[in-house]
């Protein structure tokens, strides 16, 4: 099997609590290689593409007006099996929840918002990869 590669977001919560050095210390501590990475605003145009499988859930606006409140750190990744990896790496969508020693477990919390802040975004298949990387990069 080839290769994989994965799009990771540090999320503007994330950049703006100063996490995106920790964040990619743990991806490299993990093993994973960066192929490419770069500082983001994203218009809601670009965000409406990578998130339209969540158009039309109560949390979708809150998430696109999230999105939009400071830049992200888009990251292409590369590695077997990256895309799982990654996923295992950040821990369940809902930080209060999310396992200790994963990254939502370990650095997000709660803030009582309609959107989850949850520092990162992994894609979460092959076909999700290749379409978000085509967004991002
Ligand atoms: P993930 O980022 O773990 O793949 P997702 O794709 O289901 O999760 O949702 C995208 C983002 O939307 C998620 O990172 C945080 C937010 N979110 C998801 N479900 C939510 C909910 N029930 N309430 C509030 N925010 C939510
Ligand atoms: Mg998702």
């Amino acid at each position: 099997m080839p290769t994989e590669e994965t799009l990771v977001l540090v999320k503007p919560d994330g950049v703006a609590r100063g996490l995106t050095g920790e964040i990619l210390a743990r991806i490299e501590r993990k093993g994973y290689s960066l192929v490419d990475l770069r500082l983001v605003e994203p218009s809601r145009e670009r965000l409406e593409k990578h998130y339209a499988e969540h158009e039309g859930k109560p949390f979708y606006e809150p998430l696109l007006e999230f999105m939009m409140s400071g830049p992200s750190v888009a990251i292409r990744l590369t590695g077997d099996r990256v895309i799982e990896g990654f996923r295992s790496l950040a821990g369940t969508t809902d930080p209060t929840s999310a396992a200790p020693g994963t990254i939502r477990g370990d650095l997000g919390r709660d803030w009582g918002l309609k959107v989850q802040q949850n520092l990162v975004h992994g894609s979460d298949s092959q076909e999700s990869a290749e379409r978000e990387l085509s967004i991002w990069f």
